[in-house]
């Protein structure tokens, strides 16, 4: 395998490579240690503030593009062609990547509400108690409402917010968590981990309303309706925020007859994948379709993701070459297909090799809305990189911190007690604490597999970076699972039993 500066899956169409793999550009610097060392735990006020263009003049509508982010559940980069996927066919998601810029070493966290917490505050959401799943799982707990979510920010900028599809961020006895009361205007989809892929019964603004037909089906007509929608009201009419947020391929995973045909060949787990993830890139396609039907192409900033790396052998996804799956801290669970699309704006056919995260989300598209943040965050915006307007890479360093997820349920101890684990890039170089065993060391861009263990050899590195990983952690919140959380709390799983 060659090495992640040339990584495979860069195919001769990719034309531009963004490398800045020597001399790290000052304003990114200032960022990132601006990001990183003022950042509050949680409870800051953070607000969306007009920016003025050279003329002194706000943005207008008609130049403010469409804003959608496409994220997709459990893929790995083994699972579509712009990266390492080689047998289910998704042109359309490679036509994305040869239009736009694809992130090479696009990170995530390594499981769904972690990642969705990232996107849609911009921020580690280790810094206001989220490790993991378990306090966006069910209805009594969610995310901190102190937190500002890019619904709320572009809602403030005066666009029309969309989420479609999955939340998985809580719901709350009151409701409080629950996606229209965290800036989305609307609201069509479902609350948890999982959904229904046929006939799905779906939340409508907290309205449950039953859908005849497939899933991702039903999730893209809706999306393909806020795009005409958009159109007919015309070029003065507000621009919109959609956040889309497919089921596939989670569990419980069903597919389509025809879709399931063409996959015959494959083993039935990947199979089972092959036929939902083909059906995704046709509805992928259903929805640019629509977008240049509407004559919205170099109007709209498009991200596509996934939440987290595959999940070979329950899901049928794929990692590629990457090590790992969903849920641990190796490659294949962090690092994920993940691109940017917005035709006049973003030059096409970008390989973009700096690392990039979940989290840069925000200000990129805060910024490409005529705005920016006025809070803390850990994202940073991407375009002037992406436009060449300035050199560097958007981050040096990046984190992880999460919990063994086989350590949730156990009846013999207390939730809170499960297993943390640690990570950490710094340049190329990339740590990992387990916490029960001595940290390993990886130099990524030689071993994007992690095969080569360096820490024997590389004794200091390993104590500078443990230092600086354990720092950070330190001014992170750490999660609190109630003792009478219905899922996870110790009554509950006392109840259970072993
Ligand atoms: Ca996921």
């Amino acid at each position: 395998m060659r090495g992640m500066c040339a990584p495979p899956w860069f195919v001769p169409h990719i034309g531009r490579v963004v490398r800045h793999s020597a001399g790290l550009g000052v304003t990114w610097l200032l960022v990132g240690i601006a990001a990183s060392l003022t950042a509050v735990p949680c409870g800051h006020a953070q607000d969306a503030v007009p920016s003025s263009r050279p003329d002194g003049t706000l943005a207008h509508h008609a130049s403010r593009p469409n804003i959608i982010v496409v994220v997709v559940d459990d893929l790995g980069v083994g699972d579509v062609g712009f990266c390492h996927g080689r047998d289910i066919a998704t042109p359309n998601l490679d036509q994305l990547a040869r239009e736009g810029a694809v992130f090479a070493q696009g990170y995530v966290l390594p499981m769904c509400s972690p990642t969705r917490a990232a996107l849609l505050t911009g921020r580690y959401p280790q810094r206001f108690g989220i490790e993991d799943n378990r306090l966006l799982d069910g209805r009594a707990t969610g995310m901190d409402i102190r937190e500002f979510t890019l619904a709320q920010a572009l809602h403030k900028a005066g666009y029309v917010t969309h989420l479609v599809g999955k939340w998985h961020l809580g719901q709350g006895a009151q409701w409080q968590f629950a996606p229209y009361h965290r800036g989305f205007d609307h609201f069509l989809g479902f609350y948890g981990a999982a959904g229904t892929y046929f006939d799905p019964l779906l939340s409508r603004n907290g309205t449950e309303q039953s859908f005849h037909g497939y899933n991702t089906d039903i999730l893209t007509d809706a999306a393909c309706e806020i795009v005409a929608d958009r159109a007919q009201r015309g070029a003065e009419a507000p621009p919109f925020f959609l956040h889309l947020a497919y089921l596939a391929a989670h569990l419980p995973q069903q597919a389509k007859p025809d879709d399931l045909a063409r996959y015959a060949h494959l083993d039935p787990t990947r199979r089972m994948a092959a036929a939902i993830i083909h059906n995704l890139d046709e509805n992928i396609g259903r929805l640019m379709q629509s977008i240049q039907d509407n004559g919205m192409d170099d109007r709209t900033l498009l991200f596509f993701l996934s939440d987290n790396g595959g999940e070979p052998p329950i899901l049928g996804t794929s990692n590629g070459p990457l090590r790992g799956q969903k849920f641990d801290l190796y490659e294949g669970a962090i690092r994920v297909p993940f691109l940017a699309r917005w035709p006049g704006h973003i030059p096409a056919a970008t390989q973009f090799e700096p690392m990039v995260h979940v989290t840069d989300i925000f200000p990129t598209a805060l910024a490409a809305a005529g705005h920016k943040p006025s809070g803390e965050l850990d994202g940073v915006d991407l375009l002037p990189i992406l436009q060449g307007k300035i050199t560097g890479r958007p981050h040096e360093r990046l984190y992880w911190l999460t919990t063994d997820h086989a350590q949730w349920r156990r009846p013999d101890r207390d939730t809170n007690d499960a297993q943390r684990m640690a990570a950490m890039r710094l340049g190329e170089w990339k740590l990992i604490d387990l916490g029960s065993d001595r940290p390993q060391l990886y130099r990524i861009p030689s071993d994007p597999a992690e095969a080569h263990d360096l820490a024997a050899a590389e004794p200091n590195r390993v104590q500078q970076m443990l230092k600086e990983l354990n720092a950070w952690r330190e001014s992170m919140t750490p999660q609190v699972v109630p003792s009478d959380h219905p899922i996870y709390g110790r009554a509950a799983l006392q109840r259970k039993g072993p």
